[in-house]
């Protein structure tokens, strides 16, 4: 079996596993390279004035873990600059967001050049290399010009925007031209890969295969959907260890038998949180029975501080939640209970339990984990019904959700008065359907799945 190399713009180290903070896919990805041995590949994460030339190095086992340090002013054009000023509210559909700047673009292709230049002398000629999400969409062109002819395979974590929307993109021609370096493309849907090929068809003129071979940019290859999924059976005994744990007794005890909502999202505009809020507002004001009565919990730790979108949503947000209490709140109750702290994978897991409604309703998102950690965090006997957004990838997979429109805050109100009133049994029923699903289709299964068709492609 070839080794695998993985490359992400942050790496989970074996440090950071012995913390527990781990996600589901940095265990899953880490056991593939356990498995055939390798090498994970991407920034430290810090940012330094005269970063070394020589990446750190730490080898455990059959895995090396190869860190590099950013300057002050790469961590500015490439990271805050085009990867998440520029291509994170752009594939959001967030054109209002976009901001283009020559001079961020080069910073992006220069930090992508510089990553090349620092993995090539680990690679060896069988290796099988893997690239995550849209920080390191250069990699393979930069790799295949320093005269790599390796199988290079990329996951896009994140949305693949219509048409329309990715043209406004000014060099949307050279990121796709990089995207072709590849032989193996994974999106998350089918919706991001028929976004992909209506661009290959219709601007650059390529062709797209019933099998889903590309040709384009004098490049042929394979692009597929495969939508991520969660640790199914981890966060399943997370949830199930928890349900008595300390903490989930004191929320229940503080909720002295309210029904609670819960919201988990990093706090990005993408997550549709504001709306999310003045929907429970409307909730409050549409269905009073409510008042007094129910409790929405949103758990949202700040991310991309540098990224001054970001502070102001948080502005918004603190105003919005503000709002709510203001005009509901009563001497023995608050009707929300914003927290902007992250937990433990495990306290999550038996609070998302605890919760009789998951309201998951981004405006955009590439799959979304917590819809599929709240369905395997439910009791089975007496689960909670999940809330979802129509634009979540996960939305294509997770029938037994009620789907809302996030844009629509009375039909969201409306649903959560669905979702608090629902019979046990129909509960039950949506819930089975997905929770077999979550079964079979966990992390493991998808990392095999995309690193087997990236091990085929070698063999013609
Ligand atoms: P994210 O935008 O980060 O990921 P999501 O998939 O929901 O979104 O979350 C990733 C993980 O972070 C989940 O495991 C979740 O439990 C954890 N998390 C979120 N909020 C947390 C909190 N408040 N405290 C503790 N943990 C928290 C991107 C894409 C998604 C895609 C993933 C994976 O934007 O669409 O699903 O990558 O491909």
């Amino acid at each position: 079996m070839s080794r695998l190399i993985v490359v992400s713009n942050r790496v989970a180290t074996p440090r950071h596993a012995r913390s527990g903070s781990q996600g589901g896919l940095a265990v899953a990805v880490q056991a593939a390279l356990e498995e055939r041995g390798g090498l994970w590949f991407g920034w430290s994460g810090e940012v330094d004035e005269q970063p070394a030339r020589k990446p750190d190095e730490f080898t455990s086992g059959a895995v090396s873990y190869v860190t590099s340090d950013l300057s002050p002013r790469d961590y500015e054009e490439y990271y805050n600059g085009f990867a998440n000023r520029t291509l994170w509210p752009l594939m959001h559909y967030r054109l209002d967001l976009t901001e283009f700047s020559r001079r961020n673009y080069s910073g992006y292709e220069r930090v992508n050049a510089l990553f090349a230049d620092r993995l090539l002398p680990y690679l060896q000629d069988d290796d099988v290399v893997w690239v995550h999400d849209y920080h390191l969409i250069p990699m393979a062109d930069q790799l295949r010009h320093a005269g790599c002819s390796q199988r290079m395979g990329f996951f896009l974590h994140i949305p693949w925007p219509a048409l329309e929307v990715f043209l406004a993109l000014p060099n949307h021609r050279d990121i796709v031209k990089q995207m072709c370096a590849y032989d193996l493309l994974g999106f998350q849907t089918e919706r991001d890969l028929a976004n992909f090929q209506h661009y290959i068809r219709v601007e650059a003129g390529g062709r797209v295969d019933p099998d889903g071979t590309i040709m384009a940019f004098g490049r042929r290859l394979v692009a597929g959907a495969y939508p991520i999924s969660t640790d199914t059976a981890r966060v399943v005994e997370f949830a199930q260890e928890a349900a008595d744990a300390r903490q989930t007794q004191r929320l229940r005890e503080s909720l002295r038998g309210r029904d609670l909502l819960i919201g988990v999202d990093r706090l990005d505009y993408s997550k549709g949180l504001l709306q999310r809020f003045r929907a429970f507002g409307t909730l409050l004001e549409n269905y009073p029975a409510n008042r007094g009565r129910v409790v929405m919990m949103q758990i949202a730790p700040p991310s991309r501080q540098d990224v001054p979108e970001y502070l102001q949503l948080r502005q918004h947000l603190e105003s919005e939640a503000g709002h709510v209490n203001g005009a509901y709140a009563e001497f023995d109750w608050n009707p929300i209970r914003y927290l902007n702290k992250g937990f433990s994978r495990r306290i999550l897991a038996g609070f998302l339990r605890q919760a009789r409604v998951g309201v998951v309703t981004p405006l955009r998102d590439g799959m979304n984990l917590v819809a599929k950690e709240y369905v395997a965090a439910q009791n089975a006997e007496d689960p909670g019904v999940l809330m979802l957004s129509r634009f979540a990838g996960a939305a294509l997979e997770l029938d037994g959700a009620l789907l809302v429109n996030p844009y629509d805050a009375e039909g969201m109100a409306e649903a959560m008065q669905t979702a608090l009133a629902m019979p046990l049994e129909e509960r039950r029923e949506r819930w089975q359907t997905m929770f077999r699903r979550l079964e079979t289709h966990d992390v493991d299964a998808w990392c095999k799945q995309v690193v087997g068709q990236l091990d085929r492609i070698g063999q013609g």
